[in-house]
């Protein structure tokens, strides 16, 4: 036959446990232990407080730009719940409760925001990497890392993430393909919020789903809920597991919405409306978590009500300890960004070096 079908490409599945309402599929359900739901509740709520009070920091003029992740926390934390310390989180930029999580101080993050290079400084025993601005390169990195660690036959695993718009750069690409050749322990999450900036995600591929995509680069695609906590768990556990033991990447497509503005650059009401997000207030990934713990009698309003107000005051004591730390600090020498995050000069980074330097004391001289 001249014309045959080479392969069946498989399916992609979607994966959904805990509905909007937050009615479980008891078939479903994963077994973790109550302690770890309330500990992955407790970074959702305390991810979402921390949004919130970033977004008035910046509106107040205290901080630069960031962006919100209200509406994603599921996403964040229900794949990142299943690092070890010493595997890898190499985030883009709308990570930040993944980054606590994984023991990102306030201070940083807001040091960050406001322009000081300490809150960039990795740690030393850290294996995180700082947020990504150029979108999906990060990627790149994630395999890089990954490669090393295979190279050096630890069992650590690496975990990335990424937006909708992402998958449209030829980085994400060449990451996927490079780490499904070379068989990376590596995870793609993939948070699909519907929009990137303005552009919808109906401009920005035809594919029907983002998980597809894997199947391109002979690799396992998974897309959840990514508003359902424990479908994300799940989903995340099964790739996780893979990478660590057989090497073998995955792309994890969590099917989200962005709730709020893209940055705080940007203002949503040009190019979407209530109507847009209206159905997306329902479908919660708190509020619907916080239903099941409520089933399971793990929770109940006097206690949330508890965390809140104890989220709010650790929140504005800490806001008080980093602002003491910007009056101390000095905005400074703007080459001292190298230092925040390079241990040591390669080739690349003198030139860079070099080249701002250079650059620095023309704009000077220029007054
Ligand atoms: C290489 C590159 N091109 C363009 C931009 C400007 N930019 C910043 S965020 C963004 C959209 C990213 O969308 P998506 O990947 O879906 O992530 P989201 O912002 O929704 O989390 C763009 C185009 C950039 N930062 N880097």
């Amino acid at each position: 036959m001249p014309r045959h079908a080479v392969e069946r490409l498989g399916t992609v599945t979607h994966l959904s446990i805990l509905d909007e309402t937050g009615a479980v599929d008891k078939a479903l359900e994963p077994d973790i232990p109550e302690t770890d739901l309330l500990e992955m509740h407790r970074a959702m709520l305390y991810g979402r407080c921390f949004d919130e009070r970033m977004l008035k920091l910046q509106r107040q003029g205290r901080i630069g730009t960031f962006a919100p992740i209200k509406g994603q926390e599921a996403a964040q934390i229900g794949a990142a719940a299943h690092l070890r310390p010493s595997d890898w989180l190499v985030p883009s930029f709308r990570e930040i409760a993944a980054q606590i999580w994984r023991g990102a101080k306030p201070r940083d993050i807001w040091l960050f925001a406001a322009g000081y290079n300490e809150g960039v400084a990795i740690p030393e025993d850290a294996r995180d990497l700082p947020l990504c601005v150029p979108v999906a390169t990060q990627l790149l990195h994630a395999a890089g890392v990954a490669y090393a660690t295979k190279y050096r036959g630890e069992d650590d695993i690496v975990m990335t993430f990424h937006g909708d718009g992402a998958t449209s750069e030829g980085d994400f690409h060449e990451a996927l393909n490079f780490s499904g050749v070379l068989d990376l322990p590596v995870v793609f999450v993939c948070q699909n919020n519907q929009w990137a900036i303005s552009l919808p995600l109906a401009k920005q591929t035809r594919s029907k789903t983002i998980a597809q995509k894997a199947v391109a680069y002979g690799i396992p695609g998974l897309r959840v809920d990514g508003n359902d906590i424990l479908a994300v768990w799940v989903a995340a556990k099964e790739a996780v597991d893979r990478a660590r033991n057989e090497q073998i990447p995955t792309l994890l497509e969590c099917v989200t919405y962005r709730m709020e503005v893209h940055t705080t650059a940007d203002d949503p009401t040009r190019y979407r409306t209530e109507d847009d997000v209206a159905p997306w207030r329902k479908r919660d990934p708190i509020s619907r978590f916080e239903t099941y713990l409520k089933a399971k009698g793990l929770i109940d309003d006097k206690t949330l009500k508890g965390m809140r107000e104890t989220f709010r005051d650790a929140l504005k004591h800490d806001w008080q300890e980093t602002q003491e730390r910007i009056e101390e600090l000095d905005a400074g020498d703007p080459m001292g960004i190298f230092d925040a995050l390079y241990a040591q000069d390669y080739p690349h980074i003198t030139e860079q070096k070099a080249y701002f330097r250079e650059r620095l004391k023309r704009e000077r001289a220029h007054g």
